[in-house]
């Protein structure tokens, strides 16, 4: 009986307590993290829910086990939702994570030591796209383009030039720190011509695409992966897309059984929500705020002096560079969350390589966005980031503190975090 009756703070404590100091964390800290948000309600009823305790292999339809009346449907209308909302003809739901959806598209378009062209993790890549500790970079042989070195954004034609002389099998874009727009006319072209895949990471900005706030990869992407965790507003989990006919079921054995084995369900039931939560129009207002505020963050900041990478954003995400006021990342950050403000320390272009060394700052306005920040409180909040910059900069932070995070805790207050 306790087994089904006893709540948690009953049988483990430890556990329960670190929840609720993290709920009370989450809504006493401005979270701009740029990989995260704050899901709906209905997302996280979803993910406590029994349907945890089914174990599915395979597919809607041809499963390894019995019982999968239930999720079968919750796992066709994830996919049904994913291919409106992404306007493409097939979709995989099932990847636990991103960087499981591209391990998978590895596993289906390569073979081990083909080679591979993605942008470079100090120019804003992923470290799933052939880094060298990760699985992709000992399996493939990885190169990366990089950015111009003035503008610090995609040089197009040095990356035609690059990918015309290394004739990539796959040519990746996306990643975790680009901020500007993503041409995927271009990239499309470059791709064709050098007789490569285009595989288009859009973990960090499926949502913008959802919204309508950046440029759909479709049609120019030939495989397209994304996460449902991000500016999508969902749980943690992995999305595969395509337009390939050809591919279909060969992407289906890739997910599975070729990387991964039974299916998160409660994941894929929550992703269903989310996708169809990112089909209504508030949404598409929501996609406009978020780069909105992105927008104002990178001008408040430049104004107060501080150098921003690229010079602004085009999406959620603005990486600063904090060396231009002689911090480095993690001093950044520190002083942050002394504040109660949460971001993290990140390379920016030709950054040094060891992350204690690093000089960007990675701000991210999706979360802040869904509590209600709009513009004016956006522009405070880039006030007292660069009030406690210039404070550690200046070795007085201690006596900055105080007054940012009084000031930090009006703006949770005002606006709830759920
Ligand atoms: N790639 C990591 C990030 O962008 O923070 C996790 O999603």
């Amino acid at each position: 009986m306790t087994h089904f009756a006893a709540d948690l703070a009953t049988t483990d404590p430890l556990v329960a307590q670190a929840l609720t100091r993290e709920r009370a964390r989450q809504q006493e800290q401005i979270e701009l993290i740029a990989s995260e948000n704050i899901v709906s309600r209905a997302v996280r009823e979803v993910l406590g829910h029994e349907i945890t305790n089914k174990t599915l292999e395979g597919y809607p339809g041809a499963r390894f086990h019995g019982g999968g009346i239930n999720v079968d449907i919750v796992e066709t209308a994830a996919i049904d939702r994913a291919k409106a909302l992404f306007h493409c003809d097939y979709a995989n739901v099932q990847p636990h994570s991103g960087s499981q959806a591209n391990l998978a598209v590895f596993f289906l378009l390569l073979k081990p030591g083909d080679r591979v062209l993605s942008l470079d993790l100090a120019a804003g890549g992923h470290l799933s796209h052939g880094l060298g500790a990760n699985l992709s970079g000992r399996w493939f042989e990885a190169h990366h383009y990089g950015v111009d070195p003035r503008t610090e954004v995609i040089d197009y034609d040095a990356l035609e030039a690059q990918a015309l002389a290394l004739r990539p099998k796959l040519l990746i874009a996306g990643g975790s720190a680009y901020p500007r727009r993503l041409d995927f006319v271009r990239l499309g072209q470059i791709a064709r011509a050098a007789g490569a895949w285009l595989h288009v990471d859009m973990a960090h900005i499926a949502g913008l695409v959802a919204g309508g706030a950046h440029p759909s990869p479709f049609p120019h992407a030939d495989i397209v992966t994304a996460t449902t965790t991000k500016t999508l507003r969902g749980p943690r989990g992995g999305l595969i897309l395509t337009n390939n006919p050809d591919w279909m079921k060969r992407l289906q054995s890739a997910v599975f059984p070729g990387v991964q084995g039974s299916i998160h369900t409660q994941v894929i039931a929550a992703k269903a929500v989310c996708l169809a939560e990112a089909q209504r129009p508030a949404f598409r207002t929501y996609a406009a705020q978020v780069v909105a505020n992105a927008r104002v963050l990178a001008d408040t900041l430049a104004a107060r002096g501080l150098r921003i990478v690229t010079g602004g954003t085009d999406s959620h995400l603005v990486l600063v560079d904090v060396g231009s006021r002689g911090l480095l990342g993690r001093q950044a950050e520190a002083v942050l969350e002394a504040a109660n403000i949460t971001a993290n320390k990140n390379p920016i272009p030709r950054d040094r390589p060891r992350p204690p060394d690093w000089v960007g700052l990675r701000l991210g306005t999706g979360a802040a966005t869904t509590r209600g920040l709009r513009e004016a409180e956006t522009a405070q909040l880039a006030g007292l980031i660069a009030d406690l910059l210039d404070a550690e900069a200046q070795g007085r932070a201690e006596s900055t503190i105080p007054y940012a995070r009084d000031a930090v805790s009006a703006l949770c207050r005002a606006f709830s975090a759920g």
